[in-house]
């Protein structure tokens, strides 16, 4: 069992009205709430696609980037950890979290602080939790995510994401047990070393943020020298479209939690 890319479920969160306030570190346009909501929809349909179930939770108008629902919480198939986002504008979104996540495991922890820590900076692979240190996420957060999941058995590793890059899985993605789709910027770091890497082809750097969901590679549209590379490496590529996410830093593995409840 593939412990790190198979999964039964998965939560989304609907883009709120508020989206057009979300976060980003470079104005490029105003998310266009209609075409986000229809690729919301694709992406949705490509997760139930494989066969698993889609919690599918309403808008949150109060937090402008909570579809973004990956920042919020953290599922491992030993138990589920709230996290504590480092953006302000976002800390109150781990608590909206608690009622959707406590049926759904036995074990549901919570980053307390001082430190932050955001979803987005974790990856986690068939043998170990990688988690960036990034604008949002401190050297303490990660402290408090490995007090929480070494008892658990895991391993946690920490590291660095890029300088100017908003989270460590903007640079990366599982694609399976042992292979990891990176930016060179973030392989350079030597982070992945005993992995094996495909690299997005050159100008197509910003596709590296995809999922491995069961037997698919959620990738967003338009970086066809990229599909074509996963594609020819054996992997089952669903495009979806994602310009809206991206005006806002958002890509594939932000707008879901993926687990296996173990309750
Ligand atoms: C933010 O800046 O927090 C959002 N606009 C985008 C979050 C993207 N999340 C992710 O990469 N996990």
């Amino acid at each position: 069992m593939t412990k790190s890319f198979s999964f039964t479920h998965a939560i989304t969160r609907k883009p709120s009205v508020s989206i057009i306030d979300g976060l980003r570190a470079v104005d490029i346009g105003i998310p266009d709430l209609a075409t986000f909501q229809s690729h919301h929809a694709d992406y949705i349909a490509a997760l139930k696609s494989t066969g698993a179930t889609v919690i599918e939770l309403d808008a949150d108008e109060a937090f402008p980037d909570s579809c973004f629902i990956e920042d919020a919480a953290l599922c491992l198939p030993r138990g589920a950890i709230l996290m504590r986002p480092g953006a302000p504008s976002r800390l109150g979104e781990a608590a909206l979290m608690r009622e959707h996540l406590a049926p759904l495991s036995d074990n549901l922890a919570e980053i307390t602080g001082p430190g932050f820590i955001e979803g987005g900076d974790i990856l986690t692979t068939e043998t170990e939790i990688l988690i960036g240190t990034s604008a949002r996420t401190d050297p303490a957060g990660v402290a408090e995510l490995r007090s929480i999941t070494e008892p658990w058995g895991y391993t946690v590793r920490e590291v660095q994401t890029p300088p100017d890059v908003l989270h460590f899985k903007t640079d990366c993605s599982l694609l399976d047990a042992t292979t990891i789709l990176t930016t060179k910027r973030l392989a350079r770091s030597g982070c992945f070393d005993g992995y094996d890497l495909i690299y997005p082809a050159d100008g197509e750097e910003a596709c590296a943020n995809a999922i491995r969901f069961n037997d698919l590679v959620i990738m967003p549209d338009g970086f066809p020298k990229t599909a074509q590379i996963l594609r020819d490496a054996g992997y089952n590529v669903h495009p979806v479209g994602n310009s809206e996410a991206a005006k806002l830093d958002g890509g594939m593995s932000c707008l879901s939690l993926r687990f296996s409840p173990n309750t």
